[in-house]
């Protein structure tokens, strides 16, 4: 049963499930700092930079000269897609951190020409751009059923109960790549979990290259990310009440070759003490970080071997002069 089909009137319970929801979010929030801000390095997860405003910079990151990865990953669907999709033909695209679903139109166009699209289910925690990727995407293909959820995919994916199979669960943009390999390999298999054996996973991965153009992916000359890495500091002190002076938090991101990954921390400028109710005051020295995001970076058998920890197959595998890599993966039985 959905939500809307249930005894009470809509209104009544779509304010009480979005009560519960922000209520959830606000008490996952305070575990997760108290949690992050104890440890001897703080860190912070990643899916704080995203709301509103975090969202809208990410954009524009994707839209920066430095950062590769949207544009190889663009190249790869417009070269894939149709064949993709003609082998498949999916009835129902689910996609993981959607965002603003800007190359996910080369997936929905080719479904649409084999004839086969019939819902999008675009899934995020950023929960108003989310609404407004949905709305668009109706406006611009009125045929097509839109079922936006609101989920923390590193706790639950949040979809719908009955879809149209097969299902193509897309998650592009290397956003596996914030996850730490734990956390990846439970999240993959969050998503087996619920595929069928016609259903495939297209997963997009950031490749190991030159340590100079990763990093300069993450330190744009604009100032873009230093923008997006400190607006994590903005979501919290709105959402916690708490007190961080933004400006006295500077952007750090630097790969580390040995682990294949680029990590991105806020330094503090001076000895400080920020307050955060209901999680107590924390105490940051001068030039002490607090670590925002891991963005790992894949080859061929590091993303195989993801993929097999979490009981699917790579069936296929595109790259764009190796910066960038569609994954195809199959469940395994
Ligand atoms: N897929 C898009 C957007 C990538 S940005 C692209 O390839 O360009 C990462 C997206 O994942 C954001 O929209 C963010 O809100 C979402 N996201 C990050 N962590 C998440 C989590 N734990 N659960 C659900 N969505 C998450
Ligand atoms: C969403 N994610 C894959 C981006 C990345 O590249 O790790 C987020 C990002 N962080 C800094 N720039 C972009």
């Amino acid at each position: 049963m959905t939500r809307r089909e249930g005894n009470a009137a809509p209104a009544a319970v779509d304010r009480a499930v979005e009560i519960r929801l922000v209520d959830e979010r606000k008490t996952a929030m305070i575990d997760d700092v108290r949690d992050g801000l104890g440890r001897r390095q703080k860190e912070l997860p990643p899916k704080y930079f995203y709301d509103e405003r975090g969202s809208e910079l990410f954009e524009k990151i994707t839209r920066l000269p430095e950062y590769y990865l949207t544009r190889s990953e663009r190249s790869l669907l417009e070269t894939h897609a149709h064949s993709l999709v003609g082998a498949l033909r999916p009835r129902t695209l689910v996609e993981l951190g959607a965002g603003s679903a800007a190359k996910t139109r080369i997936l929905l166009d080719a479904m649409r020409d084999a004839g086969c699209a019939e819902q999008y289910v675009p899934v995020d925690v950023s929960q108003d751009f989310l609404a407004e990727t949905a709305r668009q995407l109706r406006t611009e293909y009125p045929s097509l059923r839109v079922t936006p959820a609101v989920a923390d995919i590193s706790t639950s994916l949040g979809l719908p109960d009955h879809l149209p199979r097969p299902v193509l669960f897309a998650f592009l943009g290397s956003t596996i790549g914030n996850f730490d390999a734990p956390s990846a390999r439970a999240l993959l298999g969050r998503i087996r979990r619920v595929m069928r054996p016609f259903d495939r996973l297209l997963l997009g991965a950031d490749l190991r290259k030159k340590r100079r153009v990763v990093e300069a992916a993450y330190n744009d000359g604009r100032g873009v990310t230093a923008a997006f890495n400190r607006n994590m500091l903005r979501v919290l002190n709105r959402e916690l009440g708490a007190d961080f002076d933004v400006a006295s938090f500077s952007h750090r991101a630097f790969y580390s070759p040995d682990r294949h990954r680029i990590e991105m921390h806020l330094v503090s400028a001076r000895d400080q003490v920020v307050h955060i109710p209901q999680v107590g005051d924390v105490h940051v020295t001068k030039g002490e970080t607090i670590r925002t995001e891991i963005s790992c970076k894949y080859d061929r058998p590091s993303v195989r071997r993801l993929l097999r920890a979490a009981n699917l197959r790579l069936e296929q595998w595109m790259t764009d002069e190796d910066r960038f890599a569609l994954a195809v993966a199959l469940p395994r039985p």
